[in-house]
């Protein structure tokens, strides 16, 4: 059978207006992403094919974010808000499913684009970052009252102790000769492996609970309005039940790096204290009252934490031949574990200040 033009699968959605124009949008490293021009004043839309091998169950991950904005378009109501710009639209298909399968067997999915918005790609400022914690703080907020069950759609996605048999597999494989030549960056991993270890028993053992947390904190995926307010979290993929700390820790992974994540030059790769007190400000400023005494005691390791996982992520993806994440040249994956490391470092050293900041931070909003 031949593979369908985006045009013909866009139109297996309720979409309002006739289609203008299809075109590519964004470089997200894991789905395929375009958006659906339409004519006169019908709205845009986001279409995207959803990556099968990383999302074994699309229908499942479809189903859990549409219960999240369904809880998060009630709450923005009840608060009198813009539910076409506070929460993202899923659009079903012309059967009401909230996906399509095309001739090639591949999950296509559609949102309403919401106009008029900044997506930054990195934050660069501390008033930035401050807003930035301030949106993921609200959007678990919103979700903190959230009953209904969520389908684990990544198997242990950011759980060190399914990462490490992930990790252990690579290894004994080595599928793509590579091991050889990572003595170093092994190391870097299995010194570490028992302190993780330790943090993650305390979710096994309750002392951290779970909440429905994002899991992409990352700041492109929060869209803000053109006067600079947050307006909502994007990208709901990895929308799961897991410890909120994943959600601040993996924000402070991105948002704090004075240099990039597959940065080249490791001299410009460190973690901005001014950068993490202004998340941690915003962040507590949502939550500072509902969090646990053991959640506040764990949120500035959680960004430890949640670096070292991605070092062995991009690592172990480098390991297994580059099948995981998408890589603009040879070496990329590894380029990545590099500036991840540094990253680890950085934070490592200033673990304690990290630490005060979150103490003398979540004091001053439990007490307000
Ligand atoms: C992936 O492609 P993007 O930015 O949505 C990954 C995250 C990683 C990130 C690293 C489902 O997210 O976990 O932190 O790359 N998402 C998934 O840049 O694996
Ligand atoms: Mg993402």
């Amino acid at each position: 059978m031949k593979t369908e033009s985006l045009c013909n699968i866009a139109s297996q959605f309720r979409i309002q207006g006739n289609i203008e124009s299809i075109n590519s949008l964004g470089e997200g490293f894991i789905n395929d992403t375009y958006i659906v021009k339409t004519e006169g004043n019908a709205p845009d839309y986001i279409i995207q094919k959803k990556n099968k091998s990383i999302f074994p169950d699309v229908p499942a991950m479809m189903d859990n974010i549409s219960k999240v904005t369904d809880h998060i378009r009630k709450r923005v109501i009840n608060a009198g808000g813009d539910i076409m710009r506070e929460v993202m639209t899923v659009v079903p298909n012309i059967d009401g499913k909230l996906y399509y399968q095309d001739n090639d067997g591949e999950f296509w999915v559609v949102s309403v684009y919401i106009p008029d918005t900044i997506a930054y790609d990195r934050a660069d400022s501390v008033e930035l970052a401050r807003k930035g914690g301030q949106g993921i703080g609200k959007f678990q907020a919103l979700l903190s009252d959230f009953k209904a069950p969520l389908a684990e759609t990544i198997k242990g996605f950011h759980n060190i102790r399914h990462r490490f048999n992930q990790w252990d597999e690579s290894l004994s494989k080595d599928a793509a000769g590579r091991k050889a030549d990572l003595t170093r960056e092994i190391e870097w991993i299995e010194s570490r492996r028992s302190k993780m270890l330790d943090f993650w028993k305390l979710v096994e053992d309750g002392t951290i609970p779970m909440s429905v947390t994002h899991n992409d904190t990352k700041i492109n995926n929060i869209l803000f309005d053109t006067n600079g307010d947050v307006l909502c979290a994007i990208d709901l993929d990895t929308v799961m039940l897991a410890p909120a700390l994943n959600d601040f820790g993996d924000a402070i992974r991105s948002y704090t790096n004075t240099g990039a994540e597959d940065d080249p030059n490791l001299e410009n790769v460190e973690i901005s204290i001014p950068m993490f007190e202004a998340y941690t400000d915003g962040y507590l400023s949502e939550r500072a009252k509902t969090l646990t005494r053991s959640e506040i005691e764990w949120l500035a390791f959680s960004a430890l934490y949640i670096t070292y996982e991605q070092v062995l992520r991009f690592l172990m993806d480098y390991i297994d031949g580059d099948t995981y994440y998408k890589i603009k040249k040879p070496e990329h994956n590894l380029q990545r574990t590099h500036a991840q490391y540094k990253l680890l470092c950085s934070m490592e050293r200033h673990y304690d200040e990290m630490k005060n900041i979150v103490d003398r931070i979540a004091e001053k909003y439990q007490n307000l």
